[in-house]
Formats: structure tokens, C-alpha cells, sequence
């Protein structure tokens, strides 16, 4: 194998290219429209034009996918994840046009699409599954009964489904007809088939997977688990390894049964087995991912193994040969994206203005963004994913800490003060967080002066960073001002000025309303002043206004004298 395609774009197939260029192999990227001048391009040997800005026009169309690999000469196709990488009609299209499919075998992929199939295969092998059944329920009445034997509450799902779309839980027999029409009709929208199933539902479980490798020799192997207990509405946020609380004899089983849920369905490749951990610690098989998951970068800080590598080397046949595998340490993820915590996490696609990402000991970044960058609406909205080690799990938050406010990014907001957040909460210090925990117990604070200055309503303010000297130390400071955005940054609509300085106490940045012409000045640097009282006059279109002081203190710094000409928004004086 010596070139190889790599079906994605974003982080993945930056992280793709990356690995298969250390090997040597001939790099051949595919871009939509909208990413003609993306990294993955950049960093790739080749780069071809795969259609328009839609996925089902890009990255989605199977047939230009497989022209690009023949005219180019690709002898293998990497799919990442998302997009085609678990559509088990493109592997076997694969298959068959005698390119090396960089993933499991076809049949594989299938068997594990059908939640029916791959729990009734898991559980055939040994595997613990939820109590439930293993054959669609076809009428209330089945459930009913399903849900007396079980007992409340009862989960009822999609056969095909995935991801927490066409998933109901009943708590009680009057819900029941609700949700089993409910889960019916959502299995039906979302994935063009209205089978559904019944499970004993588990109340806040910790989401725990395993990551698994298998070759073509029937050799296997146990990577150690992820805990991925940290999401919201079914997105994961926060990844770590080891799961904190699993003990090793846990371990070794959950190990056992993550390799005998791939025996079950003849697979091949990278694969990662999903199980819920109950309050007991109990485990019980969920589902089966198909492809190299996001998070794969945990397993790989504390293994030392490049998973990518390993995929490469098992599509091309190689044996597996590993040695011993002595995971060390502790590592965790964080995922950079672009949505904001202080607005239900809506995404906020844009113009990246500034990208400056941490670096140093134990720190890792998968990104493929760029200052200039632009986050569109067609894909998903994953910048970056930061990946810490430490030696044990205070040290890999601690070092997470620190990483996360190295991070600067500006032009579209991040999920970076929600991860600082997390780290700062008892319940997540300690390990008691479960899948429902983010959405119960973590509630963000708009006015934390640690993550983003206080922001004034009504008017159109934007966000300005400067740095003053007080007493001969550097201080930055943070303002909102009414002005055209800088570059991309969005503006908002918020109730008086008003900003933060690095103390955390408010402070009070006066900036001009207006473009003017500064006539007087009231007061001098290092004076005092009272709230309200005029600290100058500025002369714009003809009338004077008089600029106040918004805050009682020191006048700190006095950036004006009679005769300036400001700018709106320019900063005048700082009142501490
Ligand atoms: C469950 C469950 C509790 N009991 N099944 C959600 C997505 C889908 N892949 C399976 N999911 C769940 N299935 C039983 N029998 C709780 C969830 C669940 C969940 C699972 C993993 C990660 C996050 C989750 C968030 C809410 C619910």
C-alpha cells in the first residue's frame, strides 16, 4: 500500500493525512467547494474537487468518491468518521472496485447498524446486555407486558436507530402508547425504518466504551475503556482514560465481553464497543461503532499506539503485534466547538479571527483551524479537540486547566467555558458524573468575570481587549464598546456598559459614544472620581456631550487630552 484517499475533511482527515504521510504513503485529500483552501488540502499530497458546499454532494457522493480514487490511482480509502465511514453500501463499493477499504468488512458494519441484530450476536457471545428483548415489538399491549416483567421505567428505541434520536422512556403504564407511537414515528423520520425494541431502562449510567482492534489473522486486541460520561443531548464534550472508578477486575471483563461483541460479527479494523455502567457498577453492552471514534486520542496518549497506524497496518494485512500494551497514566479530551454555553450551545458558525491554540508538556491539539478559518453551517462544528496527559487524573485536570486558558479564539464563541466549567465542579472533580449530570447539574455563569466580561444590553457592543500599566504591572482588560465589529465578532444586545478587570471586580473602561473631537478634560491620571461625575467633553456633529464616569475609584489611565480625535469606542480613561 502506498497512497491512499482519505473520504473526509476537518480534523480527521487532518489527522489521517498526518499519520499516513509518516508512513510514507502518497496522501490524496478530496474538498468541497468551501474547502478549497482548507488544511487537509494544504497538508495532503494531492487534493481533488469532490463537488458543491452540500455533504450529499461532497463528501456524501459515493460515486465522485470512488472516481476520484480510481483517476488518482488511490489503492485505499480512509473514511475518518461521520459521513460515509459506516455506510456499509460505500464499503462494499469499496470492496469490490479493488481498493483497500481502510475500516471492518461490510457485513460488519451491517450486522452492527441493527441494534436487534448486533444485541441479539453480543448477547449470543456472552456478552451482558440490558434486560430487553432481541425481536421488534409490534403493538402497545407487547410492551405493556414487556414493561410488567422488566419493571418501569422501560426504554423503548429504534432498531436502527443511534445517537439518542427515536428513544423513549416510559415511566409508567399511561405513557406507554405515547411513546411507543413516539419512538415509532421518530425511528420512521430519522432512519426509513419504524422497527423498534424494548429495554429495561437505566436510570443515569455512565457511558463507558472500549476500544478494540482486530486483524485479519484472528488476532485481537483490548485498548482499555473511555469514560464519555461528560455530553449533552447525546453530544459528547468531554472524553477521559481510565474511566475514573472502574476497577481493574471490571476492566479485564468489560475487555473480555468489548472482544467477544466483535468476534459476533466477524470484525476487522479499529472498533469501539459502547456499554452502560449502572450504579452498581454492572455493565451492559449498548452498541457497537463501526470506525475510529473522535475520542480515539485518550486511548492513544496512554497506549503510546497510533490508532491510525494500526488501522493502515491492518487494511494492509499486516499481523497484529502490539507486545505488551501498558496503558500509563491518565489523558483526557476536551472538544473545541464552535457553539455557545452561554446561549443553549447554538452553533455559531463565522469567521475565525484569532486561533491560538496551548501547547507544551502534555499537551496535545487535533485542529484543522486557522486564523481566517471559516466555520460553516454544512458540517459540524468540531475546531479543534484538545487532549491532556497527565500522570494520574488531578494532574490531567490540572494540566487541563492550564491548556484551556492558553487557548484564544476569537470571531465565533467556543465550549471552552464550559469545559473550565466542569473542571471547577466537585461532582466531576470527584468522579460522581453520569450521562444526565451535565444537563442537570451544570448551569453556566453569563457574568464569571474568569470566562467573558459582562456585556451591555440595548446597545450594539462589541467585544475589545487592551492592556494598561498600574503601578508598573500589566493588566489585560476586557470592554464592551460600541463600535463595528472587529473582524467577525459578533455583536450583541445587552443593558449598560459595564466591564471586568483582572481582579474580578468591576472596573470601569470609558470609552468614547461616538466619533469626536475631545474639547476638555475634567480630570487628571491618578485622581479620584465619583460615579457620574464628567471626566471630559467630546464635541461630535456639533453638540457637546460629556462623558461620566461609570464607576466610583482611580482614574488609573487618561488616554486623552483636548484636541484628540477618538474613534467610537476608543478607549478615554480607566477607572479602578
Ligand atoms: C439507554 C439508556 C438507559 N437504559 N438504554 C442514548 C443513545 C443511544 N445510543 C442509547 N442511549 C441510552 N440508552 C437503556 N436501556 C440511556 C441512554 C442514554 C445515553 C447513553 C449513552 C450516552 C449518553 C446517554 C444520554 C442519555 C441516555
Amino acid at each position: 500500500m502506498k497512497s491512499i484517499l482519505v473520504a473526509n475533511r476537518g480534523e480527521i482527515a487532518v489527522r489521517v493525512i498526518r499519520t499516513a504521510r509518516d508512513m510514507g504513503l502518497r496522501t490524496i485529500a478530496i474538498y468541497s467547494e468551501l474547502d478549497r483552501d482548507a488544511l487537509h488540502v494544504d497538508l495532503a499530497d494531492e487534493a481533488w474537487n469532490v463537488g458543491p458546499a452540500p455533504a450529499a454532494q461532497s463528501y456524501l457522493n459515493q460515486e465522485r468518491i470512488l472516481k476520484i480514487a480510481h483517476d488518482s490511482g488511490a489503492e485505499a480509502i480512509h473514511p475518518g468518521y461521520g459521513f460515509l465511514s459506516e455506510n456499509s453500501q460505500f464499503a462494499r463499493k469499496v470492496e469490490e472496485s479493488n481498493i483497500i477499504w481502510v475500516g471492518p468488512p461490510a457485513d460488519a458494519i451491517r450486522a452492527m447498524g441493527d441494534k436487534i441484530t448486533s444485541r441479539r450476536n453480543a448477547e449470543s457471545h456472552g456478552v451482558p446486555t440490558v434486560p430487553g428483548i432481541t425481536d421488534p415489538v409490534t403493538t402497545v399491549d407487547e410492551v405493556a407486558r414487556l414493561a410488567e416483567e422488566f419493571g418501569y421505567p422501560v426504554a423503548i428505541k429504534a432498531a436502527h436507530g443511534g445517537g439518542g434520536k427515536g428513544l423513549r422512556v416510559v415511566s409508567e403504564e399511561g405513557q406507554l402508547t405515547d411513546a411507543f407511537e413516539g419512538a415509532r414515528r421518530e425511528a420512521d423520520a430519522y432512519f426509513g425504518n419504524p422497527e423498534v425494541y424494548v429495554e429495561k431502562y437505566l436510570d443515569k449510567p455512565r457511558h463507558v466504551e472500549a476500544q478494540i482492534l482486530f486483524d485479519t489473522h484472528g488476532n485481537a486486541e483490548f485498548l482499555g475503556e473511555r469514560d464519555c460520561s461528560v455530553q449533552r443531548r447525546h453530544q459528547k464534550l468531554i472524553e477521559e482514560t481510565p474511566s475514573p472508578g472502574l476497577t481493574e477486575k471490571q476492566r479485564r471483563a468489560l475487555g473480555k465481553a468489548a472482544i467477544a461483541a466483535g468476534k459476533s460479527c466477524g470484525y476487522v479494523n479499529a472498533g469501539t464497543v459502547e456499554f452502560l455502567v449502572d450504579t452498581h457498577g454492572d455493565f451492559y453492552f449498548l452498541e457497537m461503532n463501526t470506525r475510529l471514534q473522535v475520542e480515539h486520542t485518550v486511548t492513544e496518549l496512554v497506549t503510546g499506539l497510533d490508532l491510525v497506524e494500526w488501522q493502515l497496518r491492518i487494511a494492509a494485512g499486516e499481523e497484529l503485534d502490539l507486545g505488551t500494551v501498558k496503558p500509563h497514566g491518565h489523558a483526557m479530551e476536551f472538544r473545541i466547538n464552535a457553539e455557545d454555553p452561554f446561549n443553549n450551545y447554538l452553533p455559531t458558525p463565522g469567521q475565525v479571527v484569532e486561533w491560538t491554540e496551548p501547547a507544551g508538556p502534555g499537551v496535545r491539539v487535533d485542529s484543522w483551524i486557522r486564523p481566517g478559518t471559516t466555520v460553516t453551517q454544512y458540517y459540524d462544528n468540531l475546531l479543534a479537540k484538545l487532549v491532556v496527559w497527565g500522570s494520574d487524573r488531578e494532574a490531567a485536570i490540572s494540566r487541563a486547566k492550564r491548556a484551556l486558558s492558553e487557548f484564544k479564539v476569537r470571531g465565533v464563541s467556543t465550549t471552552i467555558p464550559a469545559h473550565l466549567t466542569v473542571l471547577d465542579h466537585e461532582d466531576f472533580i470527584d468522579g460522581r458524573h453520569h450521562t444526565k449530570w451535565m444537563e442537570e447539574s451544570v448551569e453556566l455563569n453569563e457574568s464569571d468575570p474568569s470566562v467573558s466580561p459582562a456585556m451591555p444590553e440595548e446597545e450594539e457592543v462589541t467585544r475589545r481587549d487592551l492592556t494598561v500599566e498600574v503601578g508598573g504591572r500589566r493588566f489585560a482588560v476586557s470592554y464592551w464598546a460600541p463600535a463595528p465589529p472587529v473582524g467577525g465578532q459578533p455583536r450583541r444586545k445587552r443593558p449598560k456598559l459595564e466591564s471586568t478587570g483582572p481582579s474580578g471586580s468591576p472596573d470601569g473602561v470609558v470609552t468614547a459614544p461616538m466619533q469626536g473631537t475631545i474639547v476638555k478634560v475634567h480630570v487628571g491620571a491618578g485622581e479620584s472620581i465619583k460615579t457620574g461625575e464628567p471626566i471630559c467633553v467630546l464635541e461630535a456633529m456639533k453638540m457637546e456631550n460629556e462623558v461620566k464616569s461609570p464607576a466610583s475609584g482611580e482614574i488609573v489611565d487618561l488616554r486623552v487630552e483636548p484636541g484628540d480625535t477618538v474613534a467610537s469606542g476608543e478607549v478615554i480613561a480607566i477607572v479602578k
